[in-house]
């Protein structure tokens, strides 16, 4: 696939730092170049008279105003990310500055890119096939040094490979069959027979284990949602902030101390565990403490894994007898806190095992 427009984004955050990049592509990424740029020094070149996979030296100009001095990279196609001509320009990170450029380029006759379109338009031309697209975003996304490895070996198209190696074979079975319909009247071996099926099957095993990877993926990816409940004053948000690290909730003998979730994500052996600190489950006596239970009911269907919290200085209460009952549904770890303190929690026997 050609593209016949060239388009062009800022490729860093927005914000301030030391350096940002503009990046353009597409046929007329080394023109649209040359009326932005004027090279400085006698080692520098218009970006159309550079040799590919160089490095050029300027400034970016408009109407004879210089915008920022840049660092120009040039890529000609088809070794690009695209396969399309790249042109990437280094500039200074301001958010104007990285503004500034990026409107230079678009006037002189770039567009816009949308969301993801460079790895769109390296998709579309073969440069990367699915997998690996939604490798790039992983990558981006990543919140663990394991999620990045994850991320690195699908970009480096092991699950690709997985995937066409399949596709070959269901291929050739499938040759096989449209064979036998075409020429019936040879008769298939017994032996023909069990190998094709021998290998539908092999293949299935195979979609099974993928199908398995998937989740330990999406959990790479996004993280298990942990919801932390129990009734107020359990110690919920002294939890939180020890599985962080930090304080980062309000903790106080107040019981109702916490009213709206908070989200944080924690790093547990290369896993990010999305933790929800959530308001005490009680009948809430205003409006506000009302919101926070609604809240907590949500954050609880949302959630993958259910900790809670029990106070062992406090006999088990009825409200705690009716959540240990609510939540039997979902995957739960019962924490019993204030350890320190006199015991007169009575467990049931059967959490006791747990
Ligand atoms: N002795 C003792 N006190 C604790 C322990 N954990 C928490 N606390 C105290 O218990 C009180 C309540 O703690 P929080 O973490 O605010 O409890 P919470 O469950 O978040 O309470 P709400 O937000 O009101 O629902 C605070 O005074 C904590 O210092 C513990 O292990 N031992
Ligand atoms: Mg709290």
């Amino acid at each position: 696939m050609v593209s016949s427009d060239t388009i062009a984004a800022i490729a860093t955050p927005l914000g301030e730092g030391g350096l940002a990049v503009v990046r353009i592509s597409g046929p007329d990424a080394l023109v649209i170049a040359d009326k932005c740029f004027e090279p400085i020094g006698k080692h520098s070149q218009k970006p159309s008279a550079a040799p590919t996979h160089t490095i050029q030296y300027g400034r970016v100009v408009r109407n004879g105003q210089t915008i920022d001095e840049v660092l120009l990279a040039v890529m000609r196609a088809p070794r690009t990310y695209t396969r399309e001509h790249v042109v990437e320009i280094t500039c200074h990170g301001g958010i104007l500055p990285a503004k500034m450029v990026l409107e230079t380029v678009l006037h002189n006759g770039a567009r816009l890119a949308e969301p993801g379109e460079f790895t769109k338009r390296a998709f579309l031309n073969g440069r990367i096939d699915l997998a690996q697209a939604e490798a790039v975003i992983d990558l981006i996304h990543a919140r663990t040094e394991l999620a990045v490895r994850a991320a690195n070996e699908q970009l480096a198209g092991r699950l690709s490979r997985r995937i066409n190696k399949l596709r070959d074979e269901f291929i050739t079975v499938l040759a096989h069959i449209e064979a036998q319909l075409d020429f019936p009247e040879e008769d298939i071996e017994p032996a023909a027979k069990t190998q094709l099926l021998a290998k539908l099957e092999a293949g299935v095993t195979e979609i099974d284990n993928l199908l398995r990877t998937a989740n330990e993926g999406r959990i790479l990816r996004r993280g298990v949602r942990a919801v932390i409940v129990g009734r107020p004053n359990v110690g919920k948000s002294s939890l939180l902030n020890r599985l962080l690290g930090h304080d980062r909730a309000i903790v106080s003998h107040v019981p109702g101390t916490t009213r709206d979730t908070i989200e944080e994500t924690a790093n547990i052996r290369g896993l990010p565990i999305v933790l929800i600190d959530t308001a005490g489950l009680r009948d809430a006596r205003d409006l506000v403490e009302q919101e926070g239970v609604k809240r907590t009911r949500a954050a609880l269907d949302a959630a993958e894994l259910v900790l809670h919290v029990l106070d062992c200085s406090e006999q088990l209460a009825a409200e705690d007898k009716l959540f240990l009952a609510q939540f039997a549904d979902k995957k739960r770890i019962i924490i019993i806190n204030k350890i320190d303190l006199p015991r007169r929690l009575d467990l049931p026997e059967e959490f006791v095992r747990m």
